[in-house]
């Protein structure tokens, strides 16, 4: 097995190691290496194209909250689903200038806006693109997460300077049905098509830990490496389990599980941006520390995800510093070493 997966990173050609053609076998052997082979072959990786010990922090701001049509399985924010979530109305521009700059006050780099659309209308897409501006004003780089886009929406949101869109895939093909029927797996790749081809920067990932199998993780990095360019940014998402939605009281996915899944996205798609995202606030330190070895190397930064709670930033801050990393741009940001 080590023999098929030889030390591609020191290849001299880093490029080289970027492949679209992934077999579920070959991801499949990469999962059933010994846990150290693994995160040996994924830490190299990892060394080959990014700094071993820097971390991108992003801050989510929910700028649309609950009452979304879709049906998704995970999510609080479904108005399928009775959860306590507080419905909000898309919030004034000046209060997510506020959010954006406290969050880069705080050292984030990147501030990423969600909201819970199944898509946007052309009339909220004009808010949102007076955000883009307004944030980007602020000296950060943006993000929107708003559902389904067509290419002229896509392209608006371009024209605005938005620099990443975030659309995950959340699962395999297979298993997508058990999770979502409101939207299908081809919508979102279409949605993500539209993205790259209006030259914005691509934020995708998944959910683990929804009940899904070892093949169906399998299957989700299959599908996000082998996409015809592999997105910028990975977040792998441990499933937040949110009282009232169907998902409630799944089975926990094993932390070993969790950290082998990194590593494999890691090797898979060895120049992204592989973020260690939701789910981080039920991780011990030390899982976190290991998915750092294994290739993570961003994080969602601030005490709330969209809805959900994320670890405190001064625990954040506490975990960097035991653990010898920095964040990029650190320096920048006043409140940096806080
Ligand atoms: N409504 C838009 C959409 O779904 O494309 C944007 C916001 S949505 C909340 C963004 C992503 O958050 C989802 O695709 C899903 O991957 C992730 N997410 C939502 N709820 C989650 C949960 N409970 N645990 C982990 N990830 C979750
Ligand atoms: C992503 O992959 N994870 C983030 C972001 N993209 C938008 C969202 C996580 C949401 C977790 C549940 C919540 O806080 O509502
Ligand atoms: Fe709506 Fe997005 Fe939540 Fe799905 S994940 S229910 S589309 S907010």
């Amino acid at each position: 097995m080590i023999e098929r997966y030889p030390p591609i990173w020191q290849d001299p050609m880093h490029g080289s190691d970027i492949r679209h053609d992934w077999q579920r076998e070959e991801i499949a052997a990469l999962f059933a290496l010994a846990f150290n082979d693994l995160l040996y072959q994924a830490h190299g990786v990892h060394r080959a194209h990014h700094h071993p010990s820097t971390v991108q922090i992003s801050t989510l701001l929910s700028i649309k909250t609950g009452a979304c049509p879709e049906d998704c399985a995970y999510c609080p924010q479904s108005s399928h689903y009775d959860t306590q979530i507080e419905r909000e109305r898309l919030l004034p521009v000046d209060e997510v200038v506020a959010a954006a700059r406290a969050a880069k006050r705080a050292g984030a780099t990147r501030f990423c806006m969600g909201a819970a659309w199944r898509n946007p209308t052309d009339k909220n897409l004009n808010k949102v693109i007076e955000m883009v501006g307004a944030v980007r004003a602020q000296g950060l780089e943006t993000c929107a997460t708003l559902g389904m886009l067509n290419a002229g929406q896509a392209s608006r949101l371009a024209a605005a300077g938005l620099d990443y869109y975030n659309h995950n895939l959340d699962t395999s093909p297979e298993y997508y049905g058990n999770v979502i029927t409101t939207r299908t797996y081809r919508e979102r790749l279409d949605t993500l098509a539209h993205v790259r081809d209006a030259g914005i920067s691509v934020c995708c990932g998944g959910i683990v830990g929804m009940g899904e199998s070892a093949a169906d993780r399998t299957g989700l990095l299959q599908q996000l490496a082998n996409l015809p360019r592999h997105p910028e940014s990975v977040p792998i998402n441990l499933l937040v389990q949110v009282e009232g939605t169907p998902l409630h009281g799944t089975a926990a996915l094993d932390p070993i599980e969790f950290a082998r899944t990194i590593a494999v996205a890691r090797i898979l798609m060895p120049a992204s941006v592989v973020r260690l995202s939701a789910g981080r606030a039920q991780m011990s330190d030390e899982l976190q520390a290991l998915c750092f070895f294994a290739g993570a190397n961003s994080i969602f930064y601030g005490d709330k995800l969209l809805t959900t709670e994320n670890p405190e930033q001064h625990a954040d801050r506490q975990l960097f510093a035991r653990l010898g990393l920095h964040t990029v741009g650190e320096g920048n940001a006043p409140d940096a070493a806080a």
